[in-house]
C-alpha cells in the first residue's frame, strides 16, 4: 500500500532527477578532499548561504554537533532555546561528546530568543562559571510550529552577540523554508550568523545529508571534528549529487508545501475536536485534541494508517503533520476525510 506520509518531511524520497544525477555522479575519496561532487555541493552551499566554505555531513544532528563543537571547547557554555531540536532531540550530544554546557532560554512563541533574556543570563568573567561562547537559534523552529526568523531579527541577534564576544550558530535544518516563506534570499537569513547547518534530506528531498557552512578557518576545524565523530565519508558524491539537484531545483518550490499546509490546516480546523494552533507559517500543521475526543493519539495513528495515512503524535494529545514534495492536493483531501471518519468513531 502506498501511504500518504505526513509524519515528517524527513520521509521524502529522492526525485527521478536526483536518482539520475546519483547514477552519473563523479566520485573520489572525500577524506582526501577528492570527491568532485561533494566539493561542488559544498561550494554551492557556501555561496548560497554567503559563507566561505561548506562541509557535507551525514545528518542535521551531526551538523549541529560539529558546528557547536567547532566553536566551543570543553566547559564552555552554549545558549540555546529550551525547545530547540539540539536540546530536545539530539541525545545531549554537545555535552556527551563535547563537554559543552548547555544553558537554555525559553523561546518566544515565534521561536526567537529575546535579547533581554539572553543578556540576563550572560556570565561574568568568574572562575566559578562556565564561559558563554555561543548562541544557537533554530530557523525554521520545529517545536514552535515551523515559525521563521526575519533578516532583521537575525541581524540584531548577531550584532548583540558579536558585541559581547559570542558567536551565533543557526540550526537551519529548514532555513530554505524560512527563506521561501518570507520571499527573501537565504543569505539574508544566514549572512549575519557565524555558522549555519541546513538539511538536504527534509523538504529538499535528497536522501541523505546536511551541509555546515561558515568561514574557512571554522570549516577546517569542523572537518577535523567530523573525522573524530566518524563522519568522514569516502565516495559519498553518490549521495551528494542528489543534494546539488536539491539546491538547484527544490528550494523555490517550498512555497507549494506551505500553501498545502495552510489548506490542510483549514480543512482540519472544520473538524470538531481538533484545536489548530493557527495558520501554519511554513510546512508544519500542529493541533491538539480537545476533550470531546475519547480516542488516544495511538488509536488515531492506527486508524489513520488503516485509511492509508501516516500521522505522528508529538505529545499525549498533540499532533504534527508535515507537508512536502510527495504530498499533493489529492493527498490533502484524502487526509481530511480520513480524519473526519476516524474522529466520527
Ligand atoms: N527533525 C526531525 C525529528 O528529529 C524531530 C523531524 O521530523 O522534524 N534540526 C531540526 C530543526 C530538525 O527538525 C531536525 C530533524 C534536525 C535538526 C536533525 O536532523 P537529522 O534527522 O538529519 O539528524
Amino acid at each position: 500500500m502506498e501511504y500518504i506520509d505526513l509524519r515528517s518531511d524527513t520521509v521524502t524520497k529522492p526525485t527521478p532527477a536526483m536518482r539520475e544525477a546519483m547514477a552519473k555522479a563523479e566520485v573520489g575519496d572525500d577524506v582526501f578532499g577528492d570527491d568532485p561532487t561533494i566539493n561542488q555541493l559544498q561550494e554551492l552551499a557556501a555561496s548560497m548561504t554567503g559563507k566561505e566554505a561548506g562541509l557535507y555531513v551525514p545528518s542535521g544532528t551531526m551538523g549541529n554537533l560539529v558546528g557547536i563543537l567547532a566553536h566551543c571547547g570543553r566547559g564552555d557554555e552554549a545558549v540555546l532555546g529550551a525547545r530547540a531540536h539540539t536540546v530536545l532531540y539530539e541525545g545531549g550530544g554537545i555535552s556527551y561528546l563535547g563537554g559543552v554546557h548547555s544553558r537554555q532560554v525559553m523561546e518566544q512563541p515565534d521561536g526567537s530568543l529575546k535579547l533581554d533574556d539572553i543578556a540576563a543570563i550572560l556570565r561574568p568573567d568568574d572562575i566559578h562559571q562556565p564561559p558563554t561562547k555561543l548562541v544557537s537559534i533554530e530557523n525554521t523552529h520545529n517545536r514552535c510550529g515551523g515559525t521563521f526568523q526575519t533578516p532583521e531579527y537575525i541581524r540584531s541577534l548577531a550584532d548583540f552577540a558579536h558585541e559581547r564576544g559570542l558567536v551565533v550558530h543557526m540550526d537551519g535544518a529548514r532555513v530554505f523554508n524560512a527563506a521561501a516563506a518570507q520571499k527573501v534570499d537565504v543569505n539574508q537569513l544566514t549572512g549575519p550568523v557565524d555558522s549555519v547547518t541546513f538539511c538536504l534530506s527534509k523538504g529538499l528531498c535528497a536522501p541523505v545529508g546536511s551541509v555546515l557552512c561558515g568561514s574557512q578557518v571554522f570549516i577546517n576545524r569542523a572537518r577535523h571534528i567530523r573525522k573524530h565523530l566518524g563522519g568522514g565519508m569516502r565516495q559519498a558524491g553518490i549521495i551528494a549529487a542528489a543534494g546539488i539537484v536539491a539546491l538547484e531545483t527544490m528550494t523555490k518550490r517550498l512555497v507549494e508545501d506551505h500553501a498545502r499546509a495552510r489548506t490542510l490546516a483549514e480543512g482540519l480546523s472544520e473538524i470538531s475536536g481538533l484545536a489548530l494552533d493557527g495558520m501554519p507559517p511554513t510546512n508544519m500543521v500542529f493541533f491538539n485534541l480537545s476533550e470531546s475526543i475519547t480516542l488516544t493519539v495511538e488509536q488515531i495513528e492506527e486508524k489513520m494508517k488503516a485509511h492509508g495515512v501516516l500521522v505522528h503524535a508529538t505529545g499525549a494529545r498533540r499532533f504534527r503533520l508535515v507537508t512536502h514534495y510527495w504530498i499533493d492536493d489529492a493527498a490533502l483531501e484524502k487526509t481530511i476525510s480520513a480524519f473526519k471518519e476516524v474522529l466520527r468513531g
